[in-house]
C-alpha cells in the first residue's frame, strides 16, 4: 500500500517534490495538497487527483493523510511541524526547520517529548553523491583531521519572494548544515562581512556576503553567499585536512573545445544541481515515514543550523563576532553525525 501523503506548499519545490513522489519514486500517493494560493493548489490537485484543503492545518487533520510534506515558505514551517507532531504524523519538512531558534527549540522539545523521531529536515546536500563521497573520505581519515572548509554557494538569481533575511536563514543555512556534517562538529562562533554590493542586483540584498564559522573543535569555515551571480548555480566546497584536501569537482560532465576556447556547463538552478540528492532524501524518508518514524537530518540539525543563522544575522548587524550557546541535546538525537548509515553509500568514496 502506498503511503498517503499531504503536501503543504505547491510552489517551486513543492511541485518538484510532487513530481518525484508521483513519477520517479514508488511507494507514495499524494492524496491532499494545500497552499495559501488556492488557485495554484487547486490546479495541482486537479492534475494529480488529490483533495485541496483550505489550510495546512486542515490537511494535517485529514484522516486520509498519513504523512506530511511541508514545502511552504520557511517562516510558515514551525506551526505546521508542531501540528503534525501533535497529530503524530511523520513529516518531511523543507529547510529551514524554522526561521527562529525559539521555534526550532519548541519543535525539538515536542519531538523529544514524544520519545521518537517523526521529522526529517530537507538538508538534501547530505544525500548528494559528491558531498557523501567527501564525508566518507574525511570520516575514513584520508585527509587527516579536517581543519578548514571553504564553501561557495552561488545562485544565478532569486525570486521576488526572496527577502533580505533569506541570504542567511534560507541560503546560508545549507552551508552551515553541511559544515556541521562534514566536520562532525558544532558551530561555536560566527562573523559576517558583506562585500561591495552587486550593482546588477537588488538594492535591498547584502549580496555577496561572507560568513566565517568557528567550530567547537577549532576548525574554520568560510562561506561565500552570492544570490544574483547571473551565470548559473555554482556550488563549490573544499575541506583542508592535516595531510590532504578533498574538494567537490567543479567540472561539468564534458568540456567543449571549440573556436579556440574550452567551455563546460553550469547548472541553471538547485533543481538541476541537486536532482539526485532530492530523489535520495525522499528514498530515505519514505520507508521510515511508512513505518511511523524518521531518520536522516533531524530537528536537532534544524535547530543547530538556525541557531547559527540567527547568530550570523546578529554578527552582520553588529559587526561583532557572535558566540553560540546550544541547549542540551536530547538523547533522541544522540547520533553525532546524522544517521545515514554506511549502507546508504551512493558510490564508493574510492581507495
Ligand atoms: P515558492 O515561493 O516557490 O513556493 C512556496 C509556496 O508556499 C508558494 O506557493 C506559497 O504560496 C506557499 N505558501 C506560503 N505561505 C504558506 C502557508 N502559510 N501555507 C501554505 N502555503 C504557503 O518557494 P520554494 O522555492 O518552493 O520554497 C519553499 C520552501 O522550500 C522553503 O522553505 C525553501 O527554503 C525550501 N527550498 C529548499 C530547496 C532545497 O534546495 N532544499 C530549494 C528550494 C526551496
Ligand atoms: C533555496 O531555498 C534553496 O534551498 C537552494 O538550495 C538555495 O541554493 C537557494 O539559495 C535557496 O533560496
Amino acid at each position: 500500500m502506498p503511503l498517503k501523503i499531504g503536501v503543504i506548499g505547491t510552489g517551486m519545490i513543492g511541485e518538484d517534490h510532487i513530481r518525484r513522489l508521483t513519477q520517479v519514486l514508488s511507494g507514495a500517493e499524494i492524496v491532499a495538497v494545500s497552499d495559501v494560493d488556492a488557485r495554484k493548489a487547486q490546479a495541482v490537485a486537479d492534475r494529480i487527483g488529490a483533495r485541496r484543503h483550505e489550510t495546512g492545518e486542515a490537511l494535517i487533520a485529514d484522516p486520509n493523510v498519513e504523512a506530511v510534506v511541508i514545502a511552504s515558505w520557511g517562516r510558515t514551517h514551525a506551526a505546521y511541524v508542531l501540528a503534525a507532531l501533535a497529530a503524530q504524523k511523520p513529516v518531511f519538512c523543507e529547510k529551514p526547520l524554522a526561521t527562529s531558534s525559539a521555534d526550532c527549540r519548541r519543535i525539538v522539545e515536542a519531538e523529544a517529548a514524544l520519545g521518537r523521531r517523526l521529522v526529517q529536515v530537507g538538508f538534501m546536500r547530505r544525500f548528494d553523491p559528491a558531498y557523501v563521497a567527501m564525508q566518507r573520505l574525511i570520516a575514513a581519515g584520508r585527509i587527516g583531521t579536517p581543519l578548514m572548509f571553504h564553501s561557495v554557494h552561488r545562485n544565478a538569481s532569486v525570486p521576488p519572494s526572496y527577502i533580505p533575511a533569506m541570504i542567511l536563514d534560507d541560503t546560508c543555512v545549507h552551508d552551515i548544515d553541511i559544515s556541521r556534517w562534514l566536520l562532525a562538529d558544532e558551530v561555536k562562533a560566527v562573523t559576517v562581512k558583506s562585500a561591495r554590493r552587486n550593482s546588477k542586483g537588488r538594492a535591498d540584498l547584502a549580496d555577496p556576503t561572507l560568513v566565517l564559522l568557528e567550530m567547537a573543535q577549532g576548525g574554520l569555515v568560510d562561506i561565500e553567499i552570492s544570490v544574483q551571480i547571473g551565470y548559473g548555480y555554482d556550488i563549490r566546497g573544499e575541506v583542508v585536512g592535516e595531510t590532504g584536501t578533498v574538494a567537490l569537482s567543479t567540472g561539468s560532465p564534458v568540456d567543449l573545445r571549440s573556436a579556440g576556447a574550452v567551455s563546460g556547463h553550469v547548472p541553471e538552478d538547485w533543481r538541476e544541481r541537486f536532482i539526485t540528492a532530492y530523489d535520495e532524501e525522499f528514498r530515505h524518508w519514505l520507508p521510515a515515514a511508512a513505518a511511523g518514524s524518521a531518520t536522516g537530518p533531524s530537528c536537532w540539525d534544524g535547530y543547530a543550523a538556525t541557531l547559527a543563522t540567527e547568530a550570523a544575522a546578529r554578527a552582520r548587524d553588529s559587526g561583532q563576532t557572535q558566540t553560540i550557546t546550544m541547549i542540551d541535546k536530547p538523547a533522541l538525537y544522540a547520533s553525532p553525525n546524522g544517521d545515514q548509515g554506511p549502507e546508504r553509500t551512493i558510490f564508493a568514496a574510492g581507495g
